[in-house]
Formats: C-alpha cells, structure tokens, sequence
C-alpha cells in the first residue's frame, strides 16, 4: 500500500466501463450543464484577455507594430489560450465536485492533466466534425454561415458524450453503487475491535445499539463515551456492563471540557484492542458495516472509512452545507499534504489503534475537543504519503429516535479546525 485513500487493488478497465452504467444518465446532464457553462466562460474569459491585452498594448497596436502568428496576432493567441484556460479549470473544478462527486480519491494534479487530455482530445474531435459536418450541411443549407450553426450544434453534443465516457472510465473512477450490503460472515469474530460510540442523551437508542451488538458482533469491546446525559442513557450501560463485561460506559459528566471530539479521543485512549471503531448511537451508521470495516483494518489499512454513497431525506439546507463543508475539508487536507478520502466529514470509521493514539500523542493541542468532525482531525494530522485509508460505502440511515445535536457552534469549530 502506498498512497492515502482507497483500495489499493487497480480496477480492470472493463469493469469501469460497466460502471456506465450506473446513476449515468444523472451524471451525462450534469456534465451537460458544466459543458455549456464552461462554454460561457471561455467566450467571457477570451474577450476579457481580448480587451485588457488590445488596452495595455494599444500605444504598440497604434503605431502599427501588429505581431502576426500565422494569421492570428499575439493578442488572438493568448485570449485563445486564456478562454481554453479558464473554461478547462472551472469545468474540472465543476466536474470534480458536483459530477463526478461519488469519484474515488485521486491526486489533483494527476486527475487534472487526465482531465485537460481528455479535453484537447474533444476539441481535436469538434473540429474535426465540425468541418465534416458543415461541407455535409452545405448541399441543403447553400449558406456558409448557416451551416456552420447545425454543424457545431451536433460536434458540441457528440463532443460532450466523447469527453463524458472518457471522463467517466479514465479520468475520474466512479464508486457510485458500490454500497452492496454486507452479510456478516458466520464464525466471525470481533475480539481485537473496540467500538467507540459517543452518547449525549440517547436514551431511546442506546438500548437497541447495545442489544444488536452484544448479539451480533461475538466478543466485540464497546467503549460508550457518553457526556453527562440526564435521560438514563448512562444507566443503562452501568446496568449493561455488568453482565457484559467487554461493555464500558466511559463517563465523562465531570469532566472539565464537553463534545464530541474529546469523548472519542478519550475513549480511542482507552482502547485496548489492536482496532477501533466509531460510530453514532442512532442507528445512522448500519451496524452491520462494523464487520466490513474490520475485515478492512485485519488487510492492513490505518484508517478504514464509511463512506455515505446515499443520504435519503435530507433537506436541500443540510445538503448544501454539508457538500460546502466537503469541499472545505478535502481543500484543507490538500493544504496540508494530509491523507485524505471521499467522505471527509463521515462519522463512521474505524482506525488502527497503535496508528492513531500516535496521532493523538503527537498533537496534544491540535484537536478542536468540541468539534463533531473527529475524522477530518485524524487525517489532517496524517501524512498522505505514509497513510493508506480504505473504503466502505454505506447507504446513511435516518436516526432511529430524537433530534440531531449538530449545530452552528460545530460548524464554526470545524472552519477553526480546516483553516487555523
Ligand atoms: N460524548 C458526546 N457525544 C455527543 C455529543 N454530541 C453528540 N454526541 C453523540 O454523537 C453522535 C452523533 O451526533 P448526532 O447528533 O447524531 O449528529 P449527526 O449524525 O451529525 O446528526 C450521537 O451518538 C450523539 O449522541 C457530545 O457533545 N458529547
Ligand atoms: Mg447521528
């Protein structure tokens, strides 16, 4: 394993092209619209190059100094050149986050310089459909400049389709539908992983998580770092813990600082198997996953994350600043040349424990403790090139009972945390 992010095994090319199938219709329209918006751009950023570059040079145009290159002057030249420019960094910005959002991790760089051949390689293929096309229009429109408009119509579209399969199949791998369910195998056993679930008034919740685990999970540790709730929560682990002595109720009432972060850092303190896992109380994070992840973490991954291929029912405000809060996280971790995966904000991971108590020894003052985003924390202080970070998708569950407790104060602690 050598990168963050990721299975490390390399997708045959047959199997991308079999992805086409999947969500691509949805996936096709958008690339449209970024098709046609970045053709906006290009003709906006051509004749903004056009009109800046005529005014600074217009004492040299003036005195008839026009440099011609081939029959374009250096001015046509680089506002050419900035148009394509433009339109090619807005359009795989674009791409990269709302078309192909469900793509797996890949660097930057790479994935742009994939992007821009795939581009030039469309463009090659416009003009030449275009000339075609615009000699077959001639014998039934006898216009020159009328058959260029159905020429280039039906060349942009064909162009679109070329550059979305190439798009799609090389430069960025579509994970969507990935998110197969997962039957645990019978046997299985869960001795060497510790999960960790925070608790704040989860009354309702706590009763069923523990009852599935201790059932379905043979051996598992469970770490409850719970934060003074007053619902009962507390006391049904305490009552728990004593017939299942692998579960703790890690009481954190008296403690000087409250949040989410801190209780997983304490509790990750605490753990003593070789792997952790954290998830919600909620029911939103499908216990059953637990095992997919471990079988993950026993390959040999530092971090193994749930990623959220589905989020029903949300509403379109809670949509929104999530994916702003995506896009902030994955650019903060590009900053900081830290690991980094496809659901950055995910709450549903599992570590190696040794890995990540390094981490956390390491960096004694780099966590917000009242942050939600414990993930984001973890890989922002891990070193993209000595982290390998594995993958499970996960369709995101409604909470079983009670209310979300996220709230604008998380939101501030995680813009501190992305840019401090
Ligand atoms: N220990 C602790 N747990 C918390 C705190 N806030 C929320 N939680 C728990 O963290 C988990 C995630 O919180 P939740 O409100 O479901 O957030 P959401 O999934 O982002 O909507 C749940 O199990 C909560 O009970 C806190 O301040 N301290
Ligand atoms: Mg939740």
């Amino acid at each position: 394993m050598t990168s963050s992010s990721v299975e490390p095994k390399k997708k045959k090319p047959k199997e991308r092209f079999k992805r086409l199938g999947v969500g691509f219709k949805k996936r096709l329209l958008k690339f449209s619209i970024v098709s046609l918006i970045g053709l906006c751009i290009n003709l906006a950023a051509l004749n903004f190059a056009e009109f800046i570059l005529y005014h600074i040079h217009s004492s040299i145009l003036e005195a008839g100094h026009k440099i011609w290159i081939f029959s374009f002057t250096y001015i046509d030249l680089i506002s050419i050149a900035t148009g394509i420019a433009a339109a090619t960094l807005s359009n795989y910005i674009l791409n990269k986050i709302w078309t192909f959002e469900k793509a797996k991790v890949e660097r930057v760089i790479t994935q742009f310089l994939k992007y821009a051949v795939v581009g030039a390689s469309g463009a090659v293929l416009k003009y030449l459909l275009t000339t075609a096309l615009k000699t077959a229009f001639l014998h039934v429109i006898p216009s020159d400049r009328w058959a260029t408009v159905p020429a280039s119509a039906v060349a942009f579209t064909v162009t679109v389709v070329w550059n979305y399969i190439w798009n799609e199949v090389w430069t960025f791998d579509v994970i969507e539908g990935v998110s197969e369910s997962f039957e645990i195998p019978e046997g299985m056993d869960f001795s060497d992983v510790t999960i960790i679930t925070p608790t704040f008034n989860e009354g309702e919740n706590i009763g069923p998580l523990l009852e599935y685990l201790s059932k379905h999970l043979p051996g598992v540790h469970v770490i409850v770092a719970d934060d003074g709730s007053t619902d009962g929560t507390r006391e049904y682990v305490r009552e728990f813990q004593k017939t299942n002595p692998k579960f703790h109720l890690l009481d954190r009432e008296k403690e000087a600082v409250h949040g989410l972060t801190i209780s997983v850092i304490d509790a990750i303190k605490q753990t003593e198997t070789p792997y952790f896992v954290v998830m919600d109380c909620d029911f939103q994070h499908p216990p059953e996953k637990v095992a997919e992840i471990t079988v993950k973490l026993r390959e040999g991954f530092h971090f193994v994350v749930g990623e959220r291929d589905e989020i029903p029912e949300w509403s379109f405000k809670r949509r929104l600043i999530s994916w702003g809060a995506s896009v902030i996280g994955k650019f903060s971790l590009w900053l900081h040349c830290s690991a980094t995966c496809g659901d950055v904000m995910s709450g549903f991971f599992g570590g190696k424990t040794d890995f990540v108590k390094t981490i956390i020894e390491n960096h004694p003052k780099g966590f917000r403790p009242q942050g939600y985003k414990i993930l984001f924390e973890l890989l922002k202080h891990s070193k993209r090139k000595k982290t390998t970070v594995g993958r499970v998708g996960y369709i995101f569950q409604q909470r079983a009972h009670g209310e979300s407790k996220i709230s604008k104060k998380h939101i501030i602690e995680f813009l501190k945390s992305a840019f401090p």
